[in-house]
C-alpha cells in the first residue's frame, strides 16, 4: 500500500516537473514570439526607410567617352532619382552627352546637356539629371556623334 503511494507520489512529481517544463518552454516561446513581433515591426520600418533611401538617394555613375562610344551606355535608376554623371572624354575627338527629357526627341526644351556641352580630349565634367517619376526608358547621345554614341537609361 505504501509502495503504491510512493509510486503515486513519484508519478505526481514527474507530472509536476513535466508541467513546469512545458510552462517554462511556453514562456520562452511566448517571449520569443513577442520579440519576433517587436522586431517584425522594426525590420519592416527599416526596409521601408532603406527602400526610400534607394529611391531618393542620389547616385553618381562614371561615364567614359571614347571615339566614338560611351564606355557604358546602359544605366538603371529609380524613379525620381537624382543622377550626377561624372563624364570624362578619354577619346581624342570632341564629345558631349545629351539626355532626352522623355519626349523621345533631342534638341527640345526638356533635354539635359552636359556641362561643358563640348568636351575636348581629356576634359572632365558632369551632367546633373533627375529621373522622371514614371518608369520607362530614356535615351541619351553625344551631339557630335548622334548615330554612334547613344545609350539608354532604364527608369524602374
Ligand atoms: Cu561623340
Amino acid at each position: 500500500m505504501s509502495n503504491l503511494a510512493h509510486r503515486g507520489l513519484k508519478l505526481l512529481l514527474l507530472s509536476a516537473s513535466l508541467i513546469i517544463s512545458i510552462a517554462l518552454l511556453a514562456a520562452a516561446c511566448g517571449g520569443g514570439g513577442d520579440d519576433d513581433g517587436g522586431s517584425g515591426e522594426t525590420p519592416a520600418a527599416d526596409e521601408t526607410s532603406a527602400d526610400d533611401a534607394d529611391d531618393a538617394g542620389p547616385v553618381s555613375p562614371d561615364i567614359s567617352m571614347g571615339d566614338n562610344f560611351f564606355e557604358l551606355n546602359k544605366f538603371t535608376v529609380s524613379p525620381g532619382q537624382e543622377v550626377t554623371f561624372n563624364i570624362t572624354n578619354d577619346g581624342v575627338a570632341i564629345h558631349n552627352m545629351r539626355v532626352d527629357g522623355g519626349d523621345g526627341e533631342y534638341d527640345t526644351d526638356d533635354d539635359t546637356v552636359s556641362d561643358p556641352d563640348l568636351f575636348q580630349a581629356e576634359d572632365t565634367g558632369t551632367l546633373v539629371w533627375t529621373a522622371p517619376d514614371e518608369a520607362g526608358e530614356i535615351i541619351f547621345r553625344c551631339d557630335f556623334h548622334p548615330l554612334e554614341m547613344v545609350g539608354t537609361i532604364s527608369v524602374e
